[in-house]
């Protein structure tokens, strides 16, 4: 889809028609190749093998740990399951320290057991943990810590290892957004006890739905692969507590079309990236989020922020965009502290947030992945200059 002809950004800023006639979206999915996954879509079909530990999901199991230097990949429904035994396999109880400063289902997946999530606060700069915050967090009855590697940009994986270490704490990542990055030249995927991939339609590398948790552990890999098939063992022997957290076949299908499809998703990212961060440069107050180009990154996250010195505020960025059906996302506003039930069960848990209210007023996510091309992010920009110029 083009920018319609009536598209300067003049106009556009000043409130002419919608730039785009259909709307841009954050999390447009990705899609492989459409005939391999027809083709697997028959096979599955033909075999009559719809769930249940499937051959297309160990298929898919074997290239992700492959791919990701992982010795297990437990796939699952979706990465809030895969969250949910990750954290029950570990035998995380009592109090939790997460960031509040992530996407709900981090949370809720502690919450949902009846864990306390205790909400530690970020660093301004990274967006990640601040250990020193996690470290003033931790009480007689904090048993773990959930680091997310938000935006795709690890963790202090180091230092928060440190902490649990010391205070004898399990350390697990939340690495939903990170499927393909990695820190220190060592994928993510291979930090702390184990780590829970999203394949969200949204993420970058999704099936329709679906998550994983990899893990070095061959006890917890075995634990968290009986848990998430109700504890079966075998036909009619149950010897484990368990839920239903399976993949099911035509998800592992879509998996495997686009995990063929994966570098080619990074080249379009990385793109889009660029001409973003060309588009925006210069512009006052508004800083694009950087990745270590010595690393590998998804580039899935285009993430802007808008600072005090911007003419414009962030908010009238975000309203001037969406009345051009660019749908930008405010994430991870306003902070899973002022959600329910935090915010009613914790109300006065923002006082020891500061970064996280000051970040979470100022980020705006715009739209990338493989339905935008050069022409569409360069509209986009051109919006937010004309707009943040016509308030100066
Ligand atoms: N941890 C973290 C750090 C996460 O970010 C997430 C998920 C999780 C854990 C949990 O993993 P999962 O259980 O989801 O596997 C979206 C996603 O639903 C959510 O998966 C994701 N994080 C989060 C960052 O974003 P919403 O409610 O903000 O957006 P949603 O799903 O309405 O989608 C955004 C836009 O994408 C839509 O307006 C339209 C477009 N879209 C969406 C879908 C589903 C499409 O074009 N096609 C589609 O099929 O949560």
């Amino acid at each position: 889809m083009k920018p319609s002809s009536t598209s300067s950004p003049e106009l556009a800023a000043n409130g002419g028609l919608p730039l785009f006639e259909q709307p841009l979206h954050v999390g447009r999915p990705n899609i492989g190749n459409r005939e391999s996954f027809l083709k697997y879509v028959g096979e599955i079909f033909d075999r009559r093998w719809l769930t249940n530990n499937g051959p297309l999901v160990q298929e898919l199991e074997n290239r992700i740990a492959a791919y990701l230097g992982v010795k297990h990949c437990v796939a699952m429904c979706n990465g809030t399951v895969a969250l949910e035994i990750a954290i029950r396999a570990l035998g995380l109880q009592g109090e939790v320290i997460v960031p509040s400063y992530t996407f709900v289902a981090t949370a809720h997946a502690l919450h949902w057991q009846a864990i306390t999530p205790v909400f530690a606060d970020i660093d301004p700069v990274t967006h990640n943990l601040d250990p020193e915050a996690v470290r003033r967090m931790i009480t007689p009855r904090t048993t773990g810590i959930i680091g997310v590697h938000l935006w795709g940009r690890a963790a202090p994986v180091e230092e928060l290892q440190a902490i649990a270490d010391e205070h004898g704490l399990k350390l697990m990542f939340d690495a939903a957004h990170a499927f393909g990055c990695s820190y220190k030249d060592k994928m993510i995927a291979n930090f702390g006890a184990c780590e829970v991939l999203s394949f969200h339609a949204t993420k970058f590398f999704n099936t329709f739905e679906g998550g994983a948790v990899v893990t070095n552990d061959d006890e917890l890999a075995e634990a968290m692969r009986l848990m998430r098939n109700f504890g079966f063992a075998g036909m009619d022997n149950v010897i484990h507590p368990g839920t239903n957290g399976k993949m099911i076949e035509i998800a592992a299908a879509m998996g495997l079309v686009n995990l063929d499809a994966i570098d080619s998703v990074i080249e379009v990212n990385h793109r889009n990236y660029q001409t973003y961060h060309e588009g925006l440069s210069g512009l006052p107050g508004i800083k694009l989020l950087s990745y270590n180009e010595s690393e590998r990154n998804n580039y899935q996250y285009v993430v802007m922020e808008v600072g005090e010195d911007s003419p414009a505020s962030r908010d009238q960025i975000v309203d001037s965009l969406h009345a051009k059906n660019i749908r930008a996302r405010k994430y991870f506003w306003p902070g899973c502290h002022n959600m329910m039930p935090y915010r009613e069960l914790y109300p006065h848990a923002g006082l020891l947030l500061p970064n996280t209210q000051w970040v979470a007023d100022r980020v705006v996510v715009l739209p990338t992945g493989t339905t935008m091309d050069g022409e569409m992010v360069r509209a986009v920009t051109s919006l937010v200059r004309a707009l943040v110029e016509s308030k100066k």
